[in-house]
């Protein structure tokens, strides 16, 4: 599954804009000295893609009537939100070192209230797949074609009010709600075994993700999150979709993008050092350059 129409300059452009927010979530959380990380940086290719080529939104009518709705339901992830939004003009990029601030727009989790352009306040997990619903059907009554995309991460999935909502969704058959699972394997600590606990030592408890949403009336599709072109592509199938919601498993790696983070439930949230700064910046940098290598000019 690939993107339609979408030349290699222009993935290029996304996959450094992509690098350009990991860059802003470390420097962001490295001032705030508090915040998440490995989720944030887990769905950044997904956001940029989501921001710059599958929304129908206009930053400069943030309350739009006729824009897609996005929900972030693991909204602790804001700040990779924040930074995409940013980057696509929503806010000064300047602002998100304000990120966590008494009186800042950019609390720990989405306020709606405070930021223009965000469409719901999420941070109790589970939370995110219901109002969800409710955008899409609101549109259905209203006779209008905006499209409503909620985001979920594997732990937010364990909640049981995403199943009660995934139940409505196919129960009123919204074909114009599509969710997209951030499949990173991992939630805020690993799993208990018999060692002790270990990134990936046991079933995580959302296992069989398909078969679990294909149960719920849903259709499935299946793509690596981090691939933007391919997450475009899954993302074009979920509009075509008709009769019933659909969803985008997502494959992801939680801190994607930053070596030590990779695949370590202890990035899940934790203030970052000078020099583990450093260091995620420089990898960034080393990225950019590879890139620049692969695509000249
Ligand atoms: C109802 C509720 N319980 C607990 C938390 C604390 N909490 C924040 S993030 C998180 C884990 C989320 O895991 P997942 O959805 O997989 O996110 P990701 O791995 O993408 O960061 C937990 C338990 C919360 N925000 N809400």
């Amino acid at each position: 599954m690939t993107a339609t129409d979408l030349g290699e300059a222009r993935l290029r452009e996304l996959r450094q804009l992509a690098i350009e927010n990991r860059r802003l979530i470390l420097r962001a959380i490295h001032r705030a000295k508090a915040g998440h990380l490995g989720g944030p940086l887990s769905c950044t290719d997904m956001l940029i893609a989501l921001y710059f080529e599958v929304l129908r939104i206009d930053p400069t009518r943030p309350r739009w009537e006729e824009r897609d709705r996005f929900v972030l339901s693991k909204g602790h992830s804001s700040i990779a939100l924040y930074a995409a939004m940013a980057l696509r003009g929503y806010l000064p990029i300047d602002e998100l070192f304000t990120f966590d601030a008494i009186d800042s727009r950019l609390q720990g989790h989405p306020d709606m209230t405070a930021l223009p352009g965000l469409d719901m306040s999420t941070g109790s997990l589970g939370q995110g797949l219901s109002p969800g619903v409710g955008m899409a059907l609101g549109a259905r009554f209203l006779g209008k074609d905006f499209r409503t995309w909620v985001m979920v991460g594997d732990g937010d999935a364990q909640e049981g009010q995403i199943w009660e909502a995934a139940m409505v969704a196919s129960r009123y058959d919204l074909d114009n709600l599509t969710a997209i699972l951030d499949l990173n394997g991992l939630q805020q600590v690993g799993w208990p075994t018999e060692a002790g606990y270990t990134a990936r030592a046991r079933r995580p408890p959302l296992d069989q993700p398909r078969e679990r949403w294909e149960a719920f009336g849903w259709q499935v599709l299946e793509c690596d999150g981090h691939e933007i072109g391919a997450f475009i592509g899954a993302c074009e199938e979920a509009r075509r979709i008709r009769g019933r919601p659909g969803v985008i498993i997502a494959h992801t790696v939680k801190g994607k993008g930053i070596s030590f983070m990779e695949g370590e439930h202890v990035w899940h949230a934790k203030p970052i050092t000078d020099e583990e700064l450093a260091i995620g910046l420089a990898e960034l940098d080393a990225q950019e350059a590879t890139l620049a290598e692969a695509v000249p000019g």
